[in-house]
């Protein structure tokens, strides 16, 4: 196992420890061995092979051995245990924003509350709120909680859902019999979150493809089964529903069931306008009777004749929002998207120096692999001590072992220097100017004091926005998809004054922050804010996250001349210059 997940094993202790109310020295014990381990320097494996581990300050003898346990066999029976000795309502009680473990053992201990919906009835009984230490406002925001959560858990991440779909797609295809199969719905729209799978399939005999799919890795439930229809639960709790068409009908199927719901709406009005009907099944002369097996006009067997049929150019999945997309394509004014290959390197990379996996030279060697001219680095800056952020002094010795990287010629990648710095709450920056003018660029991000009110927010980015030092904005809402809400703040203020200071808006390309948020794209590049699609890589894997990024940019309707990492590395440093 490596130092990032024993850490989280450590806090996972502490707080377990804490829910079951052990002795508060011990629960320090590992709260601190996991900061410490969490900000330590010298390699974990190293220490342990040395039998060193024992002589780090903040990791108490009962921790070495349990890390040591959990680093060579990436288990640990005292926290598997521990775990199994708490209710499991309690440790779901810990999800909700807000409840650490001293709290759910208070609320345990006071109102004997040991799941969720006990919880959700005490805050609404009143009994959460006469408790001390807890009053209305946390009351009403346990409420709140227990609700997000429950929407939470409808939906999937798309990068989850479409790593579940791949080879669902690819074992359809290569079934007998299905001449063609696709994905539908959501995912295929590149929407942020999905709901559920939608696989539509062309067959003339649907009852064997069904069978096959009901007994796919993974299904824990058939919850459908039908003549051309089946739906699948996983033990994720990610939903699939199959639908198995006559070939003719496939383009139909395929469209209809892509949506989204206000495209088919608009796409049905347009059709009706020229006399037809058009549903899943096909297009209809207008005055047949209903259920009439549809004539198609002149066989329409792809998206893009029933979009030529109706007088459009073909409009990509991601832009079926009904958000003008019809328009466009009738006036031929669609954008030309910009695509993964387009990309030439990225600037939001952490690296072990903060709390990243990969050193200079292995993310480096990464970029290379993914075929980019360049590589940004950015670690965090010290205010996010929790991330072991660098200082002035660290941050300038790694901007020296990035210029000596970059001289060495032993890459063809371009690194170039940056930071991920903190924006404070009165939005100042983390670091002092000469340090940031050493730098090639600068990203800067709040991690803090997420509840300010909107206008302090909105002040404290602006703020930051306008030093001379910012090149990006990154994640601007700090939100976490299906976990954390996004911060209040004024977007369309933090839009207006990027495009007045030319500072750039990231597209945070991390599956669970795709954020700044595809809707607002279209009207702010056209009014000239520009983009970076930033995986915010952890890890040299953690590179690859850009696609998402890719996703959202298209779902924004972003060209590529929007987006600053689709330059050559000659186009980056002109408009770095340009900024200062
Ligand atoms: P999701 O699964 O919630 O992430 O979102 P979708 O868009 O995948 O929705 P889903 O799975 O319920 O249905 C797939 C598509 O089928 C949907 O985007 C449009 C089409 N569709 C489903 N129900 C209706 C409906 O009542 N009216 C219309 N016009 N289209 C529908
Ligand atoms: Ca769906
Ligand atoms: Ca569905
Ligand atoms: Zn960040």
């Amino acid at each position: 196992m490596n130092k990032a997940d024993i850490v989280d094993v450590l806090e996972d202790i502490a707080v377990l420890l804490e829910l079951k109310g052990e002795n508060p020295f011990k629960i320090r014990a590992y709260a601190t061995g996991a900061r410490v381990l969490e900000t330590m320097e010298a390699d974990l494996s190293e220490l342990i092979e040395a039998d060193k581990l024992s002589g780090v300050k903040g990791i108490g003898s009962a921790l070495v051995e349990k890390i040591e346990t959990l680093h060579t066999t990436g288990e640990l029976p005292y926290y598997a245990e521990l775990r199994a000795s708490v209710a499991p309502g309690l440790i779901e009680m810990l999800e909700i924003p807000g409840l650490g473990g001293k709290k759910v053992k208070k609320l345990h201990d006071a109102l004997g509350v040991d799941t969720v919906d006990g919880l959700k009835a005490a805050c609404e009984s009143g009994g959460v709120e006469a408790l001390k230490g807890f009053g209305k406002k946390s009351a009403e925001k346990i409420l709140t909680g227990i609700a997000n959560r429950a929407a939470y858990a409808q939906r999937h991440h798309w990068w989850t859902a479409a790593e579940v779909a791949a080879p669902i797609l690819e074992g359809l295809r290569e079934l007998p019999g299905v001449e063609r199969a696709e994905v539908a719905g959501s995912l295929r729209r590149l929407k942020e979150t999905v709901g559920d799978l939608d696989f539509i399939v062309a067959s003339a005999e649907p009852q064997p493809i069904m069978d096959w799919f009901v007994t796919q890795p993974g299904v824990q439930e058939v919850t459908a089964r039908g003549q051309t229809k089946s739906s699948v639960r996983f033990d994720t709790g990610l939903q699939a529903d199959l639908r198995v068409v006559p070939a003719p009908q496939f383009a139909f199927a395929l469209h209809h069931f892509t949506g989204s719901k206000e495209h088919n709406v608009a796409l049905r009005q347009r059709a009706l306008a020229r006399g037809y009907s058009l549903s899943e099944w096909g297009l209809a002369e207008k005055g047949e009777g209903a259920d009439r097996e549809a004539e198609q006009p002149d066989a329409i067997s792809t998206e893009a004749e029933l979009f030529a049929f109706l007088g459009l150019a073909e409009i990509p999945p991601e832009l079926r929002e009904g958000l003008g997309e019809i328009e466009a394509a009738e006036a031929q004014t669609l954008p030309n998207l910009v695509s993964s290959a387009a990309i030439r390197g990225v600037f939001h990379n952490h690296t072990t120096a903060s709390d990243g996996r990969g050193t200079i030279e292995e993310m480096a060697a990464a970029a290379q692999a993914l075929g980019w001219e360049y590589l940004g680095l950015a670690d965090h800056s010290k205010a996010s001590y929790q991330a072991n952020g660098l200082d002035e002094a660290r941050l300038l010795k790694q901007v020296a072992q990035i210029r000596a990287f970059n001289q060495s010629g032993v890459s063809p990648v371009h690194v170039f220097s940056g930071i991920e710095c903190d924006i404070l709450p009165d939005g100042s920056l983390d670091l002092d100017d000469d340090t940031l003018k050493a730098l090639d660029y600068a990203v800067m991000s709040v991690h803090s004091s997420f509840s300010q009110s909107e206008e302090e927010m909105t002040a404290r980015v602006i703020r930051a926005i306008e030093h001379p030092a910012t090149t990006m904005l990154g994640h601007p809402t700090g939100r976490i998809l299906l976990r954390r809400e996004p911060y209040k703040i004024n977007l369309q203020k933090v839009i207006d004054a990027a495009i007045a200071n030319r500072v750039i808006i990231e597209i945070n390309a991390n599956p669970h922050r795709l954020d700044m948020d595809w809707r607002l794209w279209r009207r702010a590049a056209e009014r000239g804010l520009m983009c970076s699609i930033n995986p915010d890589a952890h890890s040299t894997s953690g590179l690859s996250y850009f696609d998402a990024g890719v996703n959202v940019a298209r779902k924004g309707w972003l060209e590529q001349e929007q987006v600053l990492n689709t330059r050559d590395c000659e186009g980056v440093l002109q408009w770095f210059a340009q900024r200062r």
